[in-house]
């Protein structure tokens, strides 16, 4: 006889960020671990799983890994977003993790198995101005990183998001009940940048991989103009240049420039990628596995941007669990298409509290061999981090309207 679900429960601690875990116990006395992260929404999802969610898992085949991510999602009437597909992929992601236990393999053996040895990672590297900067980035060199996004602050402003001022990690939600307010001058942006990246280009030399992440805050013209201004610094990506939502402009930016262009980070569904990848409007997918709604749907991702010389470059930021990550390693290394995952570290705490069989070494990320995905939850430690209210800063113009993010 077939196991059954017989529990799925929802943990919320915040060991220095806020995460959402769903645990997924089967009758034979396995278990499951998704990662439900949704920076600055996580008690909606917390909700749609504990509500809607975990009493239909409950009896059923923990097996039919498809048949279940194809009942979250077709057989509910609203389909779509990212709280759903958060959730989904958080039960995507135990399942995954339960088959490859059930079996006694890591899950890239289940994708078809390894294509390549190691996976290529890329972190963050962020100053205030270009000095900072390059002492960032010497930092992740000596850490072994070959990819090294470049972040650096705008002179005028007093913060841009992403950038510390004392070069150390920021963490993209700030504690609190309500959203920080920031200021931003996209021409002020515009200006500074290509000249800054072209410093740091000059003094890292030319085998560095550079990326750049714009936060979706430009319109099609100027994406174009800074795409051409920064050809000369040879980047690796130019990411989120214009709001994830109006794709037809994005030709408009590919006929101006030949700056590799990744988009998609925001994105839950194949369907929002398939006019990008088809279109060949971008050149890397950036889908978190967490938030497209697992490994089920981020493998067909990859598949069709297979067939279009689209490459894949999974989300990694630290409000991407260490269950995600895992996720995320063990699709890249089964993956043809996948170029580069991003690696932006989390707090100590996170790693004792998620213990997990991928590495980092050498610039590079392994899943590990450890059945399913190869994490272990210490629950006991999660239990005291509770939850703290912690949202993404929120940016006006000088003028006092709201940017996009
Ligand atoms: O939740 C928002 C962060 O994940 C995001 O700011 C990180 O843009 C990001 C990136 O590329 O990692
Ligand atoms: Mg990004």
């Amino acid at each position: 006889m077939s196991a059954t679900i017989v529990a799925a429960d929802v943990l919320v601690t915040s060991p220095g960020r806020n995460l959402v875990t769903l645990k997924i116990t089967t009758s034979d006395g396995l278990v499951g671990w998704g990662d439900a992260t949704l920076n600055g929404r996580e008690l909606a999802v917390a909700s749609y799983l504990r509500d809607h969610v975990c009493p239909i898992l409950v009896g059923r085949d923990p097996a039919m890994v498809e048949d279940t991510w194809q009942y979250l999602y077709r057989g509910v009437y609203w389909r779509r977003g990212p709280v759903t597909m958060a959730a989904i992929g958080a039960v995507d992601l135990a399942l995954w993790d339960i088959k490859g236990k059930v079996c006694g393999q890591p899950v890239y053996q289940l994708l078809g198995g390894r294509v390549r040895d190691r996976i290529l990672s890329y972190t963050h590297a962020t100053g205030w101005d270009v000095a900072a900067l390059l002492d960032a980035v010497a930092a992740q060199r000596e850490r072994g990183f070959r990819a090294v996004r470049v972040q650096t602050g705008v002179p005028g402003l007093e913060s841009v998001y992403g950038v510390t001022k004392d070069g150390g990690a920021y963490e993209p939600a700030g504690r609190g009940v309500a959203p920080v307010e920031e200021t931003w001058d996209t021409a002020a942006y515009l200006r500074y940048l290509p000249g800054a990246l072209a410093e740091v280009r000059a003094a890292v030399g030319p085998e560095l991989e550079l990326l750049h992440d714009a936060h979706h805050r430009l319109t099609p013209n100027q994406a174009a103009r800074l795409g051409k201004a920064l050809e000369p610094v040879d980047l690796f990506w130019l990411e989120d240049v214009t709001p994830a939502e109006n794709q037809d402009v994005l030709r408009r930016v590919r006929e101006q420039t030949t700056v590799p262009l990744a988009i998609g980070e925001v994105f839950t569904s194949v369907w929002e990628f398939q006019q990008l990848i088809t279109e060949q409007l971008i050149d890397f997918v950036r889908a978190a596995v967490s938030h497209v709604g697992g490994i089920t749907p981020l493998r067909r991702i990859a598949a069709l941007a297979e067939v279009w010389q689209v490459w894949l470059a999974p989300h990694g930021p630290s409000d991407v669990s260490p269950i995600a990550l895992a996720a995320a390693t063990h699709v890249g290394l089964a993956t043809p298409n996948f170029a580069i995952q991003e690696y932006m570290g989390y707090p100590d705490r996170v790693h004792e509290v998620f213990r997990h069989a991928w590495t980092y070494a050498d610039g590079h990320l392994h899943p590990g061999d450890a059945p399913g995905l190869g994490i272990e939850v210490d629950e006991a430690l999660a239990a005291r981090f509770p939850y703290e209210p912690a949202y993404l800063p929120v940016a006006r113009r000088l003028d006092g309207t709201l940017t996009d993010w």
